[in-house]
């Protein structure tokens, strides 16, 4: 049991190595009968599954027999990746010790998958032991966020802000090219080619004419110029979306994209993106869509590029906060990072 505890902490700690977004972080250890494990974990959508990694670090030592460890129940689906429950079955793996069920209808079942297949199927919360059932909270805690987004039946949704030191996304006369450095921007086409659409509101959509396409220059051409014609693709292009009511220009550059989704109500927006196979949605602003994301409770994770200048009284998101108790409140997912002269600051929503 001591071995155990031991094993499922460090699938724990490996999970939470990984990068979050349509995927949850997961985490697995093999465990053999001597006491001693390996782990793997899921680096991020389009990577290996925590189980296939974790049997593959186990290499070249025999699994047959052993128990496999895992925060979250594997898969039984080919999405990106083949089905873990088979990777399971073919490593010889005697007992599969579980700390949360997987909710996305599309990849559950693996539990069940793996009884009939004969494997022995555990789940931490049932062991009833004290150490077991915190770490299953834990497990569940670390994906809190995207098991609502899964049960909402909406994307994962992250939001990118880019402000001045004290808080503004544009200045008085809304000029906010740029606010942030070029690191800060390349940072930010990194994300962008990770996701899978990219929202704007119909205000940025005339105000800028975004292309919202992931460049491998990271959006910093010689010119400095917002989305020039000059910029290198990147191999993924997320899809681009505009919520609002006001059409837009046919001449502007989302006008003109045949991909180009446009919403007027955003939970309908949110439910057909999933539909359509959108499990990670990036948030681009401007102020306005941000303040109903944020005030609907849909961002689960900020993304914050501060940099060093002051705005006074510029634009910010209209929060409507009217007393400290009120504030929407974040916890750094990750120590913040110095991007040139900029500092960038991952935050998941608290729960
Ligand atoms: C696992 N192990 O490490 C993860 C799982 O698109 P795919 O193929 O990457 O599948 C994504 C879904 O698989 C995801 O929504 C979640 O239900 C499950 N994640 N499952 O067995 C893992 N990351
Ligand atoms: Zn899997």
């Amino acid at each position: 049991m001591e071995a155990l505890h031991s094993a499922t902490r460090a699938a724990l700690d490996a999970a939470a190595r990984g990068v979050r977004g349509a995927n949850p972080l997961v985490g697995a250890a093999v465990l053999w009968d001597d006491g001693t494990f390996t782990t793997g974990y899921h680096q991020g959508a389009d990577t290996p599954h925590a189980e296939p990694d974790a049997l593959r670090n186990a290499s070249p030592r025999s699994t047959t027999g052993a128990t496999l460890v895992v925060t979250l129940e594997p898969c039984s689906h080919t999405g990106r990746t083949g089905p873990c429950t088979q990777a399971i079955i073919d490593a010889g793996i005697a007992r599969v010790v579980i700390a949360s069920r997987d909710p996305n209808p599309s990849a559950s079942g693996g539990a069940q998958v793996l009884t009939e297949a004969g494997v022995e199927v555990l789940f931490l919360n049932d062991l009833g032991q004290p150490w077991a059932h915190e770490l299953a909270a834990q497990a569940h805690r670390l994906n809190a966020r995207w098991f609502t987004a899964v049960t909402h039946d909406r994307p994962f949704i992250t939001a990118k802000i880019a402000q001045s030191l004290d808080g503004c996304v544009a200045a008085r006369d809304r000029t906010s090219q740029w606010i942030t450095g070029a690191e800060s921007r390349a940072h930010a086409h990194l994300t962008r080619a990770r996701v899978d659409a990219i929202a704007v509101g119909t205000g940025t959509a005339h105000a800028d004419n975004p292309r919202l396409t992931a460049r491998t220059d990271g959006g910093s051409g010689a010119d400095r110029q917002a989305d020039t014609e000059t910029h290198l693709g990147a191999p993924h292009q997320p899809i681009p979306v505009v919520f609002g009511t006001t059409p837009l220009p046919e001449d502007s550059h989302l006008g003109r994209n045949p991909r180009t989704l446009t919403y007027t109500d955003v939970g309908a927006g949110l439910r057909d993106l999933r539909r359509r196979g959108v499990s990670h949605l990036l948030v681009e602003g401007g102020p306005t869509l941000m303040a109903h994301f944020l005030q609907h409770d849909l961002v689960d994770e900020l993304h914050v590029y501060t940099a060093p200048l002051l705005l006074g009284d510029g634009v910010r998101s209209p929060l409507n906060v009217e007393t400290l108790a009120h504030a929407l409140t974040f916890v750094p997912d990750a120590p913040p990072e110095a991007l040139g002269s900029d500092t960038f600051t991952r935050f998941m929503k608290e729960v």
